[in-house]
């Protein structure tokens, strides 16, 4: 299938970070979805992020997108069930959840979104999912085997096996809410492991839940984070948007990068 969104998104890394909007279609209604995705892209995002664990249909997540799309933006699918298909998306992250109990969330759920995405036509674009420290309601829902925050080694050796499997991004997610990030050192460490195995120009390491200030965000940059996505800052407070994407992308790999 095409590689328009992931082409687009490699293209875009190429002159610097990223960063994604995230909208659950059960918490805000079409039109704010609408009003949330031209704040950010005024604000800087790449990509709007269209998906949630909780109560989302299928009529909700289409007219999201629909919404949504009319930013400007690409709509990538971030689905938290089957029922977060729409054709009117651009593109899904096409997820295995790597570190779940559960065999329903590791292959049963991608043999059943398989057949969705083909029917709706849109790109699938790889993705290993990787639920770490807090894991919110996704990792609740997904009986993910949670990674504690301070095992920064065993994170990096899961995000070198979704590497190594093919995806194209690795998201390395806290949890919707968490009260702290995933930790730059786990971060960094991966990028290390991504870079020794050759895979740096391939895999894209998304980071996501908690991220709520600027320094938060800068924190991730230094550390080699190449896709910053933020929910629920997106929906409270899209003022504070501008400012954490800047730092985002302002901030130059440092020593721990
Ligand atoms: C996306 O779950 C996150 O990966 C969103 O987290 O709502 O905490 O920004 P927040």
């Amino acid at each position: 299938m095409r590689r328009r969104i992931l082409n687009y998104l490699l293209e875009r890394r190429a002159k610097g970070r990223l960063h994604f909007a995230l909208i659950d279609p059960d918490k805000v209604s079409p039109k704010e979805a609408g009003e949330i995705a031209r704040t950010a892209a005024q604000a800087g995002s790449d990509a709007i992020l269209v998906g949630g664990s909780l109560g989302v249909l299928e009529a909700e997540t289409e007219a999201v997108a629909r919404e949504a799309k009319k930013s400007g933006l690409p709509v990538i699918l971030f689905p938290g069930a089957l029922t977060n298909a729409a054709r009117s998306a651009d593109a899904v992250l096409f997820m295995h959840l790597l570190n779940s109990d559960d065999p329903y969330y590791t292959s049963v759920a991608p043999v059943q979104g398989a057949m969705l995405v083909l029917k709706l036509g849109i790109e699938p674009i790889p993705t290993s999912y990787i639920i770490i420290g807090y894991g919110g309601a996704a990792g609740f829902i997904a009986r993910a085997r949670i990674i504690p925050y301070e095992k920064p080694e065993l994170i990096a050796a899961h995000a070198l096996a979704g590497a190594m499997l093919g995806s194209k991004i690795i998201y390395l997610e806290a949890g919707s809410g968490a009260p702290r990030p995933i930790p730059p050192e786990a971060v960094a460490l991966s990028k290390r492991l991504l870079a020794k195995a050759g895979f740096d120009c391939e895999a894209l390491i998304a980071v996501g839940g908690g991220i709520r200030t600027p320094e938060a965000a800068s924190a991730l940059a230094e550390a080699g984070a190449d896709i910053l996505v933020t929910g629920t800052i997106v929906e409270e407070n899209p003022e504070a948007l501008h400012d954490i994407i800047s730092a985002f992308k302002a901030s130059i790999p440092g020593e721990t990068g």
